[in-house]
């Protein structure tokens, strides 16, 4: 009985990634093997990032999770892959203070709690899981021992959420779709470091904080099944543009990767929209910021599954002008605006 009382733990935070060459469609929903290569940067973990904490005692009769507090059901084929990926490849534990030892072999009988909280919006666009499975599988491969490479742990992530592999390093990152069966080829790989581009400014406007209506998954699925240009896009036009993405990320080239990313942000929503039925992701607030994003000389725009804008600018002084007429074109609410707005009153 003693011997239940233990209880071992690990936490890791990860931050979000935003994609300036998007990932949209999948070849095979199970291993979750995209259409097309994709490129992201990593955002600083201060801001937008998921905090997991995974715990493991012989005490606990099941695998339990808590997302922001509230208890979400693990049965989902996506933690269970994680689950089942990472404990396939856990090491002996040892804790000789606290006359702990936890064989490889021990980990299938043993059960894990996990805790995970977002430090922003849960699904509205901001990729929240992304660093959220990224964050799950760090957590646990710390917890667990596990050996592996940093690519190796970006497969297993893949296989939570696509995007996910992407945010297990910082800096530039591209998500190669590989093409064996098995996709042990999909992988994520660093393109540079955190340091190498660090005068980048990312701002991000969040225009609605609810849930959106099409899920990634839905819509990506529906964009395969439908949209003739997504064929297109993922044949002729990525391939050519992570080239070019690469060599401006490599260069530091501003106006090259600013002209890049808002054309891909404009292809995927343009995919979006040559889907049946179509999908609207951005609405009237996010076409007013890529308006006014256009008036501001070297600044670039970038937006997900979801109307929140990425606004990127060059240095610091270029972000500071862009957020000056942010504010203009778009106040913030008055006191009394806050009031009634907390308060219900919609008059
Ligand atoms: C991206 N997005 O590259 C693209 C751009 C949204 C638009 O990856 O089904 O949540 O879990 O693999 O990763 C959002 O999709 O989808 C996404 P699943 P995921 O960032």
């Amino acid at each position: 009985k003693e011997s239940k009382k233990w209880v071992l733990m690990a936490t890791a935070r990860s931050p979000t990634n935003i994609a300036v060459i998007k990932y949209w469609g999948k070849r095979d929903e199970t291993l979750i093997l995209p259409v097309n290569d994709s490129i992201s940067v990593t955002l600083d973990p201060s801001h937008l990032s998921a905090t997991t904490t995974v715990a493991v005692s012989p005490s606990f009769d099941r695998d339990r999770m808590w997302l922001n507090g509230k208890e979400i059901l693990l049965s989902g084929g996506r933690y269970q892959s994680c689950l089942r990926e990472i404990r396939r490849r856990a090491e002996d534990v040892k804790d000789e203070e606290r006359g702990i030892c936890i064989k490889r072999e021990d980990w299938e009988g043993l059960h894990v709690h996990i805790a995970s909280f977002n430090n922003f919006p849960t699904a509205a666009g901001l990729a929240s899981s992304a660093a959220g499975f990224a964050c799950l599988v760090f957590a646990l491969a710390k917890l667990m021992n596990v050996k592996e490479e940093t690519t190796e742990l970006s497969s297993v992530a893949r296989q939570g959420s696509g995007s996910a592999c992407r945010s297990l390093y910082g800096g530039f990152v591209k998500w190669a779709m590989g093409n064996k069966e098995d996709g042990s080829d999909s992988i994520a790989v660093q393109l540079a470091n955190e340091t190498h581009w660090e005068d980048l400014v990312i701002l991000i406007a969040v225009v609605s904080s609810r849930q959106k209506e099409t899920s990634s998954t839905t819509g990506m699925r529906e964009s395969v099944e439908t949209s003739s240009l997504l064929q297109y896009r993922s044949q002729v036009v990525v391939p050519r543009r992570l080239i070019q993405m690469e060599e401006a990320i490599k260069k530091r080239d501003f106006p090259s990767f600013a002209k890049l990313t808002c054309a891909d942000s404009n292809q995927f929503h343009a995919v979006c929209l040559d889907t049946s039925p179509p999908i609207f992701y951005m609405n009237d607030t996010s076409h007013r910021h890529v308006q006014l994003c256009f008036l501001v000389h070297r600044t670039s725009y970038t937006y997900d599954a979801g109307p929140n804008a990425v606004l990127i600018a060059p240095n610091r002084k270029v972000a500071h002008l862009l957020l000056q007429r942010m504010l203009f074109y778009f106040p913030p609410p008055s006191e009394k605006e806050l009031d009634s707005y907390v308060l219900g009153d919609t008059s």
